[in-house]
């Protein structure tokens, strides 16, 4: 055969799938379906990175196996496309969000075309296609009339360079995660999504999903479920009480002091009382200049002071201890007070030490005390209760219950669960984003517009630059705002925020599921066929973001009943990065960007997806070696050659039959567990053999290109069709293994003479026993010299053994 010259044969099969339209998911609800999703890029300008394919492809040989098994596949593609890298990207140049995006689609498309992905084109969308958002808006505006969607006035995390309000999710070690510049409080009346209201459903339905553990254990971190109790401590001389929260409440005999943070209301409450007011304030001034995330940091220093002029209770005994400000207490999350139980807390420890306030041990090592001057003893497993009146001797647990009885029957607090999780903040005060359809009237308040005038479109504007006071520069549009509330008739001004860029993403896996529809986000029929997505890849980075949003949303719609099933993501996988040849993340600035055209250029798009499936385990970071897309050409140029050894043969060769159905079973399964590179090296491994005997059968051939087809359909397809294969390989049934037929019936037997091993000699199981013994005899001729034979023991697939004089 001649040189395989990838140009000529990837250009030709793409346009043959295009024209067949092989990979269009049909819509005969008949069939067995398969679901496979993958996460849609956000069209950048910098086009397609090296990152992109790896899970492209891992799901695209899911995706072309499943239709070799018989099932109607949906493997479909979009983009994400508001957001603030295309809006900064027009402000910069003068161009129309629009256009870029138009542009910045087009590049990636093309370039995921040239990678001969089998996704269904028919089915392609784009969140700020007014077709799309229309459905977007739908779902904000019931979650409006659901009473999920509320505004309210709060100080949120505002990037002074992006000039936008951001989520928490948002914010990484006090900066903006897009741009990197400080990320100040500022206070905002914003749009709020009630995700906490789902808390418990978010938590509870990951044991009804098969996701990999490390993304089910950070979303369960990241909602932060905590089980503790409220407890009042009586304020002395008033009749007030300070409300902690605590998961300990067992250690109540060991709190020795109390601790407000810096905004904790009683402070202003009192300041009559409090003499030293002034510097309480100054130190509140001091804890607003750092975010919640660094004052929550252990390894810092803490700092505090006295509140002088009130102290609490301790309830259960009665004792007076003082109360301090310390910014290490957050006023977000519990009551923003705590009491403090040095002996026990790490960070009620080092503050005790830095202001010399006592530590008292309430909880023992298997009952033996340890030295708490030395250090906080957190363990409960091992803790049994000390210095703790009618507590004494019992297990943390059993003490967590006794207190909490204690202090509900005094009246004096009560079992409490507490969430990380805060409201979603949903408004952005940019241009390009989608619309909130809501109006705001004097009479009325906010009103959303109906339904029949979805979708709101995003007006033309003159400058996209947000102002400097954060409004969006949609509420420099006066015509646009002023409107007439759809409720009472009168004067009304339109909402001018707009949805944040995770808007688009929390749903569009229902989309594709009837991407023209104009009625209905989907129709109940196609959402009923195709949900829930059977296997969902997507990015770790996108764990507590992109997939908790998209559960929220989509469990807020089965309670709708707008979908069937309670989970969008049947299983969920995650791939990891893609590093430069030096083992760093690729990025511009240090000048290893590794560009995926080039590649398909160069060694074709078989061959860089080959490579990325063979980096090495999908789950961890690889980096980048040439040589290694360079093995991978010549390991195709390998599979294209064996044209030139291949009998017309149809069946398997005898010495090669269980080599060939241990292939199958091993890439059928590698395939299905993220083992791509295992199913590849097998696949090495298998075609070595073929050249070591020079020869391989036509059915040998068929059955390895077809096990590659999935990773290598371009070459696999032309040489389907070079040797004679009927119809498409794509339309082929995936290779069945016979189980009985992977295990190798040759084994390693000893030869023995007089029981001492001479020798070692491969058989088959079945050879009969006089071969068997006449192979052995033979293979130790030389020390069987001279001597006689008296025995000749064959023990079947374990020993021969000659006894001899
Ligand atoms: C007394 C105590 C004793 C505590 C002990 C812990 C160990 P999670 O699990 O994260 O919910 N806490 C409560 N509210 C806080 C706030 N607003 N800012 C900072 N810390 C706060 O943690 C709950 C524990 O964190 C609570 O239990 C409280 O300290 C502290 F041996 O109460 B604990
Ligand atoms: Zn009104």
């Amino acid at each position: 055969s001649e040189v395989y010259n990838h140009h000529v044969v990837e250009k030709k099969w793409q346009q043959v799938w295009d024209d067949e339209k092989a990979f269009a998911a049909t819509n005969d609800f008949t069939k067995p379906k398969y679901y496979a999703l993958v996460e849609f890029p956000y069209p950048s300008g910098q086009g397609l990175h090296v990152g992109h394919p790896r899970p492209y492809t891992a799901l695209d040989i899911v995706a072309r196996k499943r239709r070799m098994q018989g099932y109607n596949v949906l493997y479909p593609m979009g983009w994400d496309a508001f957001g603030l890298p295309t809006e900064n990207y027009a402000i910069k140049n003068h161009i129309h969000p629009k256009i870029v995006t138009e542009n910045n689609v087009k590049r990636f498309k093309e370039q995921l075309h040239s990678l001969g992905y089998s996704f269904d084109w028919d089915r392609e969308i784009n969140t700020t296609d007014p077709k799309y958002y229309h459905w977007t808006q739908w779902i904000f505006r019931k979650l409006f009339e659901e009473g999920l969607a509320y505004k309210k006035e709060m100080p949120i995390n505002w990037c002074t360079s992006c000039k936008v309000g951001l989520a928490n999710e948002e914010v990484v070690n006090g900066v903006c995660e897009r741009c990197g510049s400080p990320v100040v409080r500022k206070v905002k009346s914003e749009w709020m999504l009630k995700i906490t209201e789902y808390a418990d459903k978010l938590i509870d339905g990951l044991d009804t999903v098969d996701y990999i553990e490390r993304v089910k254990v950070s979303q369960k971190n990241w909602i932060g479920r905590s089980t503790g109790a409220e407890v009042d401590f009586a304020i002395k001389d008033t009749e007030d009480k300070l409300t902690v929260y605590t998961t300990r409440c067992d250690t109540l005999f060991g709190a020795t002091y109390m601790v407000v943070s810096p905004e904790h209301p009683y402070l202003d409450k009192y300041k009559d009382k409090i003499s030293n007011f002034d510097a309480i304030l100054a130190y509140r001034e001091e804890a607003a200049k750092k975010s919640d995330f660094e004052r929550s940091e252990l390894a810092k220093d803490k700092t505090g002071v006295q509140v002088d002029g009130i102290v609490a209770i301790n309830p259960v005994n009665g004792k007076e201890i003082p109360i301090w400000v310390s910014d290490y207490v957050l006023m977000s999350y519990g009551t923003g007070a705590i009491m403090a139980v040095p002996a026990h807390d790490d960070r009620d420890w080092e503050f005790a030490k830095k202001f010399n306030l006592p530590i008292i041990q309430v909880v023992a090592k298997d009952g033996e005390e340890v030295d708490v001057n030395a250090a906080a003893f957190t363990d409960v497993a091992t803790g049994v209760l000390v210095n703790s009146g009618f507590l004494n001797g019992l297990s943390v647990a059993d003490a967590k219950a006794k207190m909490i009885e204690f202090l509900e029957e005094k009246k004096i607090g009560h079992a409490k669960v507490n969430y990380k999780l805060r409201d979603w903040v949903f408004s952005r005060q940019r241009y390009w984003g989608e619309p909130i359809p809501v109006v705001h009237c004097e009479k009325c308040g906010y009103v959303s517009i109906p339904e029949s005038e979805l979708p709101l479109l995003l007006p033309e504007v003159e400058s996209y630059e947000p102002t400097d006071n954060g409004e969006s520069p949609l509420a420099a549009m006066t015509d646009w705002v002023n409107t007439t509330c759809p409720c009472c008739g009168g004067p009304a001004k339109r909402e001018t925020d707009t949805m944040p860029q995770w808007a688009g993403s929390s749903w569009y896996f229902l989309r594709y599921c009837d991407p023209t529809n104009d009625n209905e986000l989907a129709s109940k029929e196609a959402l009923k066929y195709w949900m829930p997505v059977d296997w969902y890849n997507g990015g770790m980075e996108h764990t507590t973001l992109h997939l908790l949003y998209s559960r929220f949303w989509h469990k807020f719609l089965y309670d709708q009943g707008v979908v069937n099933t309670p989970e969008p993501y049947q299983k969920r996988t995650s791939h990891g990065m893609i590093l430069g040849e030096n083992g760093e993340k690729m990025s511009k600035s240090r000048g290893n960007v590794v560009n995926p055209d080039d590649i398909v250029r160069d060694y074709g798009a078989d061959t860089l997806r080959t490579y990325e499936m063979f980096i090495g385990a999908f789950d961890l970071a690889a980096s980048w070696s040439e040589d290694g897309v360079k093995g991978c050409r010549r390991f195709l140029d390998r599979v294209w050659k064996l044209q030139d050894i291949m009998t017309e043969e149809e069946g398997y060769s005898k010495d090669l039959e269980t080599k060939m159905h241990q292939t199958i079973q091993k890439v059928s399964f590698d395939f299905e567990n993220l083992k791509y590179n295992t199913a590849i090296a097998a696949m090495m491994a298998l075609i070595n053999d073929f050249y070591k005997k020079n020869a391989v059968t036509k059915g040998e051939y068929k059955t390895l290109i077809t096990l590659l087809n999935p990773v290598a359909p371009h070459i696999t397809e032309e040489i389907w069709q070079a040797i004679g294969g009927e119809g498409r390989l794509y339309q082929q049934s995936w290779p069945e293994f016979d189980e009985a037929k992977t295990v190798t019936n040759t084994v390693e037997i000893a030869v023995q003479i007089n029981g001492k091993v001479k020798a070692t000699l491969n058989i088959s199981k079945d050879d009969p026993k006089d071969e068997v013994i006449a192979k052995g005899k033979e293979l130790i001729a030389d020390k069987l010299e001279g001597k006689t034979i008296v025995k000749e023991i064959y023990v079947p697939g374990r020993i021969v053994n000659i006894v001899a004089k």
